[in-house]
């Protein structure tokens, strides 16, 4: 580890407690050194609030630090775009620091390079990619809405090790254990939405809310339901707003439900189905960075079936559960050539249970 590799781990760090907050913003962290000494610190706050390098340079204020001459390590290109807030490459060339690390370009199109532009034309030194593969990760999100227009959309499922989510009856309360079950309300944390289908809906009448951790912000819940047949009384509806895509439209059974705080989108395919690459899209246009999927193994298959997953988010229990449902109600194929493949891109054991992380090619 260089010593910038150091520094940038610890804005990394503090990146991660704006992981839940940011969006839509990236979550970004900031931290300004002097002599080899932190005298800055600082994370992106609530969409319209500081700024990580705002922050971090009134922190160093605040304690009495002189910034000029400074090294800034930034987690992301500081921006040069009045946005809800005023460009940080100003704010950094005003207060006169020496140099700027940051481990990444900004790939906002308002950005994209001219934050370093700015500095530089004020004689500050940049450098850039510095873990830049970390910071990559935790933002995966943004940089997948900024680069290719859509969000970045992860699919969770538990499992038997046999990969069987649940028995022919319905019952799969609990296969994982409370440490992998606290783990996947991490990422529904991150996630600015979360998606399930009616036979979830129907079937276990879940909340899908984040309640194992602290949030200041629930994830918008997004409900697929092509003949919107959600019973007004589902506990899903009960909170904050969700969202529903349908494949017909109703007035009365629309009516019904906007009271119940419900948007209604109608958004057929040619199939008479819901339009899953288009709801992506328009998750996408709402802004919404990360989609965590949790439904069942019909609309799982779809969702893969349609191209529409990038990654798999798996947690295998040590136990074998025989004839059961599988993960994902895919047709039987008569030709290996067309499986679907995938690259292991993280493995990780979470209490009794191991997580994967798996990347479809
Ligand atoms: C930074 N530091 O901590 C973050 C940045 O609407 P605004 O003003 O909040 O700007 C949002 C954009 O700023 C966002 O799309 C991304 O390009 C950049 N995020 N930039 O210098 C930060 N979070
Ligand atoms: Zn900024």
């Amino acid at each position: 580890m260089t010593q910038a590799d150091v520094f940038m781990a610890q804005a990394l760090q503090l990146a991660e407690q704006a992981l839940f907050t940011s969006a839509p913003n990236p979550a970004i962290g900031c931290v300004i050194v002097r002599d080899q000494q932190i005298i800055g610190q600082g994370y992106t706050q609530a969409p319209g609030g500081n700024h990580a390098e705002i922050e971090a340079l009134s922190d160093a204020q605040a304690k009495g630090h002189d910034v000029r001459g400074a090294t800034v390590y930034v987690t992301l290109e500081p921006c040069s775009h009045f946005g809800r807030t005023p460009p940080c490459a100003d704010a950094l060339v005003r207060a006169g620091v020496g140099k700027v690390v940051a481990a990444m370009l900004d790939p906002n199109p308002q950005v994209a390079g001219q934050g370093f532009a700015r500095l530089q034309a004020a004689g500050i030194i940049v450098e850039s990619g510095v873990l830049a593969e970390q910071a990559y990760e935790m933002n995966i999100g943004f940089f997948s809405r900024m680069q290719r227009g859509k969000p970045w959309v992860r699919l969770k499922v538990a499992a038997s090790l046999d990969g069987k989510t649940a028995l022919y009856n319905g019952q799969s309360q609990w296969i994982t254990s409370p440490a992998a079950r606290d783990d996947g309300h991490l990422w529904r944390a991150r996630a600015g939405a979360i998606l399930t289908g009616i036979g979830t809906v129907k079937e276990d009448n879940p909340q899908l809310t984040v309640r194992a951790v602290p949030v200041a912000r629930q994830p918008l819940r997004v409900i697929i339901d092509s003949k919107l047949s959600i019973a007004p009384l589902a506990r899903i509806l009960d909170g904050d707003a969700t969202l529903i895509f349908s494949a017909i439209d109703n007035a009365e059974k629309k009516a019904i439900l906007q009271a119940r705080g419900a948007e209604v989108i109608v958004l057929p395919n040619a199939q008479g189905k819901v339009d899953l690459p288009q709801v992506i899209q328009e998750l996408g246009r709402r802004q919404m960075n990360e989609v965590h999927i949790e439904a069942g193994a019909k609309l799982n298959a779809s969702l893969i079936q349609e191209g529409c997953v990038d990654e798999l988010l798996v947690y295998l229990a040590p136990s074998i559960l025989g004839d059961a449902r599988g993960m994902f109600a895919l047709p039987e194929l008569e030709n290996l050539q067309d499986k679907f493949s995938l690259k292991f891109h993280q493995i990780k054991q979470v209490g009794e249970d191991i997580r994967i992380l798996a990347r479809f090619l």
